[in-house]
């Protein structure tokens, strides 16, 4: 690390630690300065308008190590990793946590128990599409594996040979997001209830920024339904304008030498926008 580099990522850190429920006087949001994974809880803050810092981290500094070869950015956070979510109330280091919290917090959390439960059944769901040993993540990262490797198993989780030892890859997760979304009695075109919800939000994310991304005519073709449904959370005009203005312009860090498929910002335009799509009524 330079002296200067090291300075800043000192200051960086001691924000970071510096973070409690006593010590902030806004909400604050740290994560990378990608789409990611906070696309549902940076918009969900955004729809319910709330003041708020953001703390942005670059590859670049969460990268940086000191003479042990420690990551020193990494090593501030209790699960060495972002996103972190603190406010007077709460400190949280989970995703899915902090997505329930302000669910919860915001009216994004349905009408009762029972559809709070369906809402998290959801969320876990696109939690796997990413996250899961047959999520996409595995899939777009090529860091250490030959090429050779890289392209069988992304041929297998498109469907054109076996992958691993019984999941359906790219469409086994589609094909669950479809079932979620005709399991809701009411067809109302969002995945729980009758109105949006934080299941909607990270579906959404899942869906458009990074299944879409990654194959936009294979999900266009296969998953008309699907399609739909991003167009019209995407319509919805604070969702859109969140998209619009302030989403950030890449879903994944802009790589090549990390990932097989990086979104870059015409493609990522072109997702949603500029094509029929109504709000939901
Ligand atoms: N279960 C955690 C996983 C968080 C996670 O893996 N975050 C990624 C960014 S999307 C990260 O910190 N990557 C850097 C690293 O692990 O070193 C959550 O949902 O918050």
């Amino acid at each position: 690390m330079s002296e200067q580099d090291s300075g800043g990522i000192e200051a960086l850190c001691r924000t970071i630690s510096g973070l409690n429920e006593q010590s902030v006087s806004k909400p604050t949001l740290v994560y990378f300065d990608i789409i990611g994974i906070a696309w549902p809880i940076r918009c969900a803050l955004h729809l319910a308008g709330v003041d708020h810092d953001l703390i942005q981290i670059s590859i670049g500094e969460w990268s940086q190590r000191d003479s042990s070869g420690a990551q020193v950015v990494k090593r501030c956070f209790r699960n060495g990793h972002v996103p972190l979510y603190v406010d007077q109330d709460v400190y949280l280091n989970q995703s899915t946590v902090i997505m329930d919290y302000l669910a919860t917090k915001h009216d994004l959390a349905g009408d009762h128990e029972k559809e709070r439960r369906a809402i998290a059944e959801v969320c876990a769901h696109a939690y796997d599409a990413l996250f899961h040993w047959s999520g996409l993540l595995q899939i777009i990262i090529k860091r250490g594996i030959p090429d050779d490797v890289v392209e069988a198993r992304k041929e297998a989780y498109m469907g054109r040979g076996v992958w691993g030892v019984a999941t359906g890859g790219f469409a086994g997760h589609l094909d669950g997001f479809v079932r979620y979304l005709e399991a809701n009695p009411s067809r109302s075109g969002y995945f729980v209830g009758n109105r949006l919800s934080m299941a909607d939000l990270h579906a959404f994310n899942v869906l458009c920024n990074w299944y879409k991304a990654f194959a936009p005519e294979t999900f266009s073709g296969s998953y008309p339904q699907l399609d739909a449904f991003i167009h019209r959370i995407a319509a919805t005009p604070r969702v859109k304008d969140y998209i619009d203005n302030l989403q950030e312009p890449t879903t994944w860090f802009n790589l090549p030498q990390i990932a097989i498929r990086l979104t870059s910002p015409e493609e990522l335009q072109g997702l949603v926008s500029g094509q029929a799509s109504s709000p939901i009524p």
